[in-house]
């Protein structure tokens, strides 16, 4: 590790005075090899890995709000890889792999926490797909078991576990590789080592045109100005269809707002995370102590980035049924974000018919676990001009074909 008690220790008794900037602020320039939209995780991450892995150098990141302001920063922060198809599987498996080495690699620690992840059956046939999941989760070299009730009830002494709850837990799956992570100090991570790379950072500059000629991307209109580019890459999470839309594209995604809350800090009491799809809702708790508590997105499209009570009404019913304890807290804040959702449930990481320009999306509620594994495929379809083969299953041309990758299961809860 090349982080530095003493260096916390001096720049804490300074107050943080004297501290250089994590990333530069540089003004636009005029032309890029590569414009990435959208400085969330993804958009991050892509631009770190084309200059990392492909040695471009010219690259900026335009980013219309602060970076690491939308769902990056609104995520409840799970990192599993337990996809049940293939071509899902390997693809967050590859992710997993990178956050293991993320906080080196980055030299920034994005507190990466492998606490494991508890998916609960409560009827018969979620047993049937645990044990179908976890098999195909093994046939693909991915850590994953089963766990009965007993085992459950000692390794979470809070959850109720009793054969008379209303809905009874059978069982459970387990990835112990799976876990959370800071969603900030991932942006920041990303960001501080992009720059250090020769990435352009442009906060507070929003796309609001993408420009070709002869059915080539040439550049993009910014509230900052025109800048020109030889490829375009949009990862913009919630806005995908808004920004096709400008390229004369239409997308197979609906946006919807996906709600999250935290309880008020308590001592530790839950050193995993727990999810139940049946009861519908799931729970972790912060280093702060605070439970970090979600449930499903809620059913209508829109952009506004909060929901309706009902949902939120919801989400705690379940978790009271889990952890009958926890109805004595208080909730301390709650928001929202907008997901973009595939009707597989599965992203899109592709070329479009318009030459030079990519899109990065459709992660729907399960995208932050993809970070480092969604920039570095993006990178190479960008950089290479083709799809890595690891995300050639997501390219577009997937919704003519009907060689969909159902996910709705393993997507879980907030699906
Ligand atoms: P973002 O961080 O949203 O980045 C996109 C950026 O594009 C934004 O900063 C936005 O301002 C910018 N942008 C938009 N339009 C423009 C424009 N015109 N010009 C310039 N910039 C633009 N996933 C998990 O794996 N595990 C979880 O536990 C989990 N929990 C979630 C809980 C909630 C409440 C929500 C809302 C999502 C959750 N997700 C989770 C999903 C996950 O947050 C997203 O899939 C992921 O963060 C998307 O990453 P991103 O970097 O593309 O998005
Ligand atoms: O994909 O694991 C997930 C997830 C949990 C909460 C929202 N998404």
């Amino acid at each position: 590790m090349k982080y530095s008690a003493l260096n916390l220790l001096r720049n804490g008794l300074r107050h943080n005075r004297d501290w250089p900037e994590a990333w530069r602020h540089p003004e636009p320039k005029s032309h890029y090899d590569v414009i990435i939209v959208g400085g969330g995780g993804h958009g991050l991450a892509t631009a770190y890995y084309l200059a990392k892995e492909h040695g471009l150098r010219n690259i900026a990141v335009l980013e219309k709000n602060w970076i690491g302001g939308g769902n990056t920063a609104r995520n409840t922060t799970i990192v599993r890889s337990n996809y049940l198809w293939t071509e899902a599987a390997l693809l967050y498996e590859k992710s997993m792999q990178l956050w293991e080495g993320l906080s080196n690699d980055l030299n920034y620690n994005v507190m990466f926490s492998q606490r494991g992840v508890y998916n609960l059956g409560h009827t018969l046939q979620d047993m049937r797909d645990i044990e179908r999941r976890v098999s195909a989760n093994r046939l693909n070299g991915l850590d994953a078991e089963i766990v009965t009730p007993d085992q459950l009830k000692r390794a979470i002494p809070a959850l109720n576990t009793s054969a008379s709850a209303r809905y009874p837990i059978l069982g459970a799956s387990l990835q112990r590789r799976a876990g959370v992570a800071r969603h900030d100090a991932v942006a920041w991570g990303f960001a501080r080592a992009a720059d250090a790379l020769g990435v352009d950072i442009i906060e507070q500059c929003e796309v609001t045109g993408i420009e070709r000629r002869n059915n080539k991307v040439t550049g993009v209109q910014t509230s900052r100005g025109h800048i020109t580019a030889d490829k375009v890459g949009v990862v913009v999470a919630g806005h995908a269809s808004v920004l096709a839309n400008m390229a004369g594209l239409r997308l197979p995604i609906q946006s919807h707002p996906l709600q999250a809350f935290v309880s008020e800090p308590l001592k530790p009491v839950l050193d995993t995370v727990v999810m139940s799809n049946a009861v519908h809702g799931y729970v972790s708790q912060s280093d702060k102590g605070e439970l970090v508590i979600g449930a499903g997105i809620d059913a209508y499209n829109g952009y506004g980035q909060r929901g309706s009570f009902a949902t939120i009404e919801h989400a705690l019913q379940a978790i009271i049924e889990l952890f009958p304890s926890f109805s004595r807290l208080r909730l301390l804040r709650l928001w929202g974000g907008i997901v973009d959702v595939c009707p597989d449930a599965c992203p899109i990481i592709s070329k479009t018919p318009v030459n030079g320009l990519y899109f990065n999306c459709g992660w729907g509620t399960g995208g932050f676990k993809a970070t480092p594994g969604s920039g570095w495929a993006f990178a190479h379809t960008i950089a290479r001009n083709r799809p890595h083969e690891l995300n050639a299953p997501f390219s577009l041309d997937r919704f003519a074909t009907g060689a969909l990758v159902d996910e709705h299961g393993a997507a879980a809860v907030a699906h």
